[in-house]
């Protein structure tokens, strides 16, 4: 069985998404990503994944994948049949690939991060002035498209669907994109999609009782 290391509501729930999607039974362990903490058993996580960092899949031959891009293309091809990715060879799987790194990059590593992880002492202007502009870009291409790549929903969208719900945390309302918080809405009608996130919150809430 596929094992997924995560920390609720952080990168990883892309990737929770994308299992529920693909129908995948997985086994979930919570990684406290400050703690570095493993808390089914209080083992050490960086002896999991020395980069300390969700997600982590564990593949049914106990190698380890780590990095969103990675672990979401796995995850869609471990059941093509669910159309989560655009087969190999296709254009659309570079495009996919495009939105997973301008995602994994200009909106998680380049806002969500700093603003989280930073202290805001004025540092963060920049990063804060530049993702408005960075937003115009998946705003603009989803306003006439109901989903990032082809007519069908894949782990771009998983991924997306969890960058946006962390940007209204982050202090950006995201009302100001109309496309995109139609398609914010439209992700969340999604069974998987609304029961992913309703775990999560859940654990989130619990960890913070
Ligand atoms: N490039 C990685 C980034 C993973 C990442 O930064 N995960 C965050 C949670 S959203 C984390 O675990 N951070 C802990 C740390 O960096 O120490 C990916 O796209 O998966």
């Amino acid at each position: 069985m596929l094992q997924l290391y995560f920390f609720p509501m952080a990168c990883s729930l892309s990737s929770r998404i994308a299992l529920m999607e693909a129908g995948i039974e997985a086994q979930y362990h919570l990684a406290h990503i400050w703690t570095k903490q493993v808390v089914d058993d209080g083992s050490d996580f960086l002896g999991v994944s020395p980069k300390g960092a969700v997600p982590v899949l564990v593949l049914e031959n106990g190698e380890r994948l780590t990095e969103s891009a990675a672990v979401l293309q796995y995850i869609a091809d471990a059941k093509p049949e669910r159309g989560l990715a655009p087969r190999p060879g296709d254009v659309d799987r570079y495009r996919l690939q495009e939105w997973l790194s301008f995602i994994g990059a200009e909106i998680h590593k380049g806002f969500l991060f700093p603003t989280f992880w930073y202290k805001d002492d004025g540092s963060l202007a920049k990063p804060r002035g530049r993702i408005t502009q960075t937003l115009s870009v998946p705003s603009a291409h989803l306003a006439e498209r109901e989903f990032l790549v082809g007519d069908s929903f894949t782990v771009a969208d998983a991924h997306l669907t969890w960058a946006l719900l962390l940007l209204r945390p982050a202090g950006v309302d995201i009302a100001q994109w109309p496309p995109l918080s139609a398609y914010l809405g439209r992700m969340q009608t999604r069974p998987a999609v609304r029961e992913a996130i309703a775990t999560e919150i859940a654990l989130r809430k619990a960890m913070a009782a």
